[in-house]
């Protein structure tokens, strides 16, 4: 038995590391122009060393059994540091519970290689059922902020209701990404918040987020939208007052909901900001990203707002554990202006899209806004035919 072991983990060890020193490659076939989507995921639930799963003495695992089941690593913040690009991914075991690990790649493309231990997250008085999402924001005061959503079991649950939850956003920060120093949650006076984000400035001396309101804990109800507003400290984070920059609107595809992604990046041009957005169909919600742009000072002010989305499921990425979904949570815009947008697919992988900053700015700037009705977007294309056939 301890033979057969051996020789298996030597088989899974090759495997494993065939699987993460795996080069990546851009899809070239059907560019269109905005962004390449590699051909590889960058993580999937296979990346998790082995040592997170297996007890590897094949004394007391003769079988060579796995003992810690991983279900998928998926919707990451990331940063770039020292030179490295960095991943806080949202790994969930296959009991349900997610956690954050760090994986690390010399190139932002592949390569990416989870840290030995995942991230230890001290708890508050009230202790976390599920944490998730972790968007990660080298702020000016000089720390890096990981904000995320916290779930718990709601106490007002009647009894028997095991499902009903609550979200709100945790906080932390860290300098080293490994030493994390937890902060009290977030405070606002809407019921739920999902999807707070950092703005990495100081506006007039205070701390901006962007926040989601929503009334339940999957429906936003009459909350909704991409929030904004201030607090003083993130020791003690409370947000007074929330206005919506970004709406859910009907018949769009943020139609349900959405939520703002990373934080935005800083451009001449103004704030570039990733953001996912939710419809209704038959067959579930559909989650997809879009972009959009906001004024350099006036923050809440939307500039630019191209219609429709910037990346949709496609192929493979429509399947998996809550199928029809792509998210993003994490981005690295490099020194010399390539963008690394990290997004996962239906809950389960993260993939990689890559484009420049000067790409993005142009897609915003250019690209038509939603009319909001089918005449208006048939007037769009006749604006564009026009301008072709005139030109020839
Ligand atoms: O299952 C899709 C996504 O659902 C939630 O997003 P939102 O807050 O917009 O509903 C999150 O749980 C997210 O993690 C998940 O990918």
């Amino acid at each position: 038995m301890k033979k057969q072991a051996t020789k298996r983990l030597k088989q899974l060890t090759k495997d494993f590391e065939k699987l993460v020193v795996l080069k990546n490659k851009p899809i070239t076939d059907g560019f269109n122009g905005i962004y390449y989507r590699f051909k590889n995921p960058v993580l999937t639930n296979n990346h998790a060393p082995l040592f997170w799963r297996y007890d590897l003495n094949p004394e007391t695992n003769p079988y060579l059994m796995e003992r810690i089941g991983i279900n998928a690593t998926f919707n990451a913040g990331a940063i770039k540091l020292n030179g490295k690009y960095l991943v806080v991914a949202r790994v969930e075991g296959n009991d349900r519970k997610s956690f954050f690990a760090v994986a690390e790649s010399p190139n932002g493309i592949d390569n990416f290689r989870f840290w030995n231990y995942p991230v230890r997250l001290p708890e508050t008085e009230e202790p976390d059922t599920n944490v998730y999402d972790m968007r990660v924001v080298k702020h000016e005061d000089g720390w890096i902020y990981g904000l995320f959503c916290t779930e718990r079991k709601d106490p007002k649950a009647p009894t028997g209701d095991t499902s009903t939850a609550v979200a709100q956003c945790g906080i932390a920060r860290t300098k080293d990404l490994k030493t994390w120093e937890r902060l009290p949650d977030l405070i606002t006076y809407s019921g739920q918040q999902r999807n707070v984000v950092l703005h990495p400035e100081f506006v007039n001396g205070k701390y901006a987020l962007y926040t989601r309101p929503q009334d339940g804990f999957i429906d936003t109800g009459s909350g909704g939208g991409i929030g904004f507003g201030f607090t003083e400290s993130m020791e003690h984070a409370e947000v007074k007052e929330e206005v919506i920059l970004d709406q859910k609107t009907y018949h769009t595809v943020y139609e349900v909901k959405n939520g703002q992604g990373p934080a935005p990046i800083k451009t001449s041009k103004g704030w570039l900001h990733l953001a996912h957005g939710v419809r209704n169909t038959a067959a579930g919600l559909r989650y997809v990203l879009y972009l959009f742009m906001t004024d350099l000072k006036n923050l809440t002010k939307v500039t630019y707002k191209p219609a429709g989305y910037f990346i949709a499921p496609i192929d493979g990425e429509r399947v998996g554990d809550v199928s029809n979904v792509v998210f993003s949570n994490g981005w690295i815009a490099d020194e010399d202006g390539t963008v690394y947008i990290y997004y996962a697919s239906s809950d389960t992988r993260l993939h990689v899209a890559v484009s420049t900053i000067d790409q993005l700015l142009d897609y915003c700037m250019n690209t038509p806004e939603d009319g909001l009705r089918s005449a208006t977007s048939v007037e769009s294309i006749y604006q564009l035919i026009d301008k072709n056939l005139t030109q020839r």
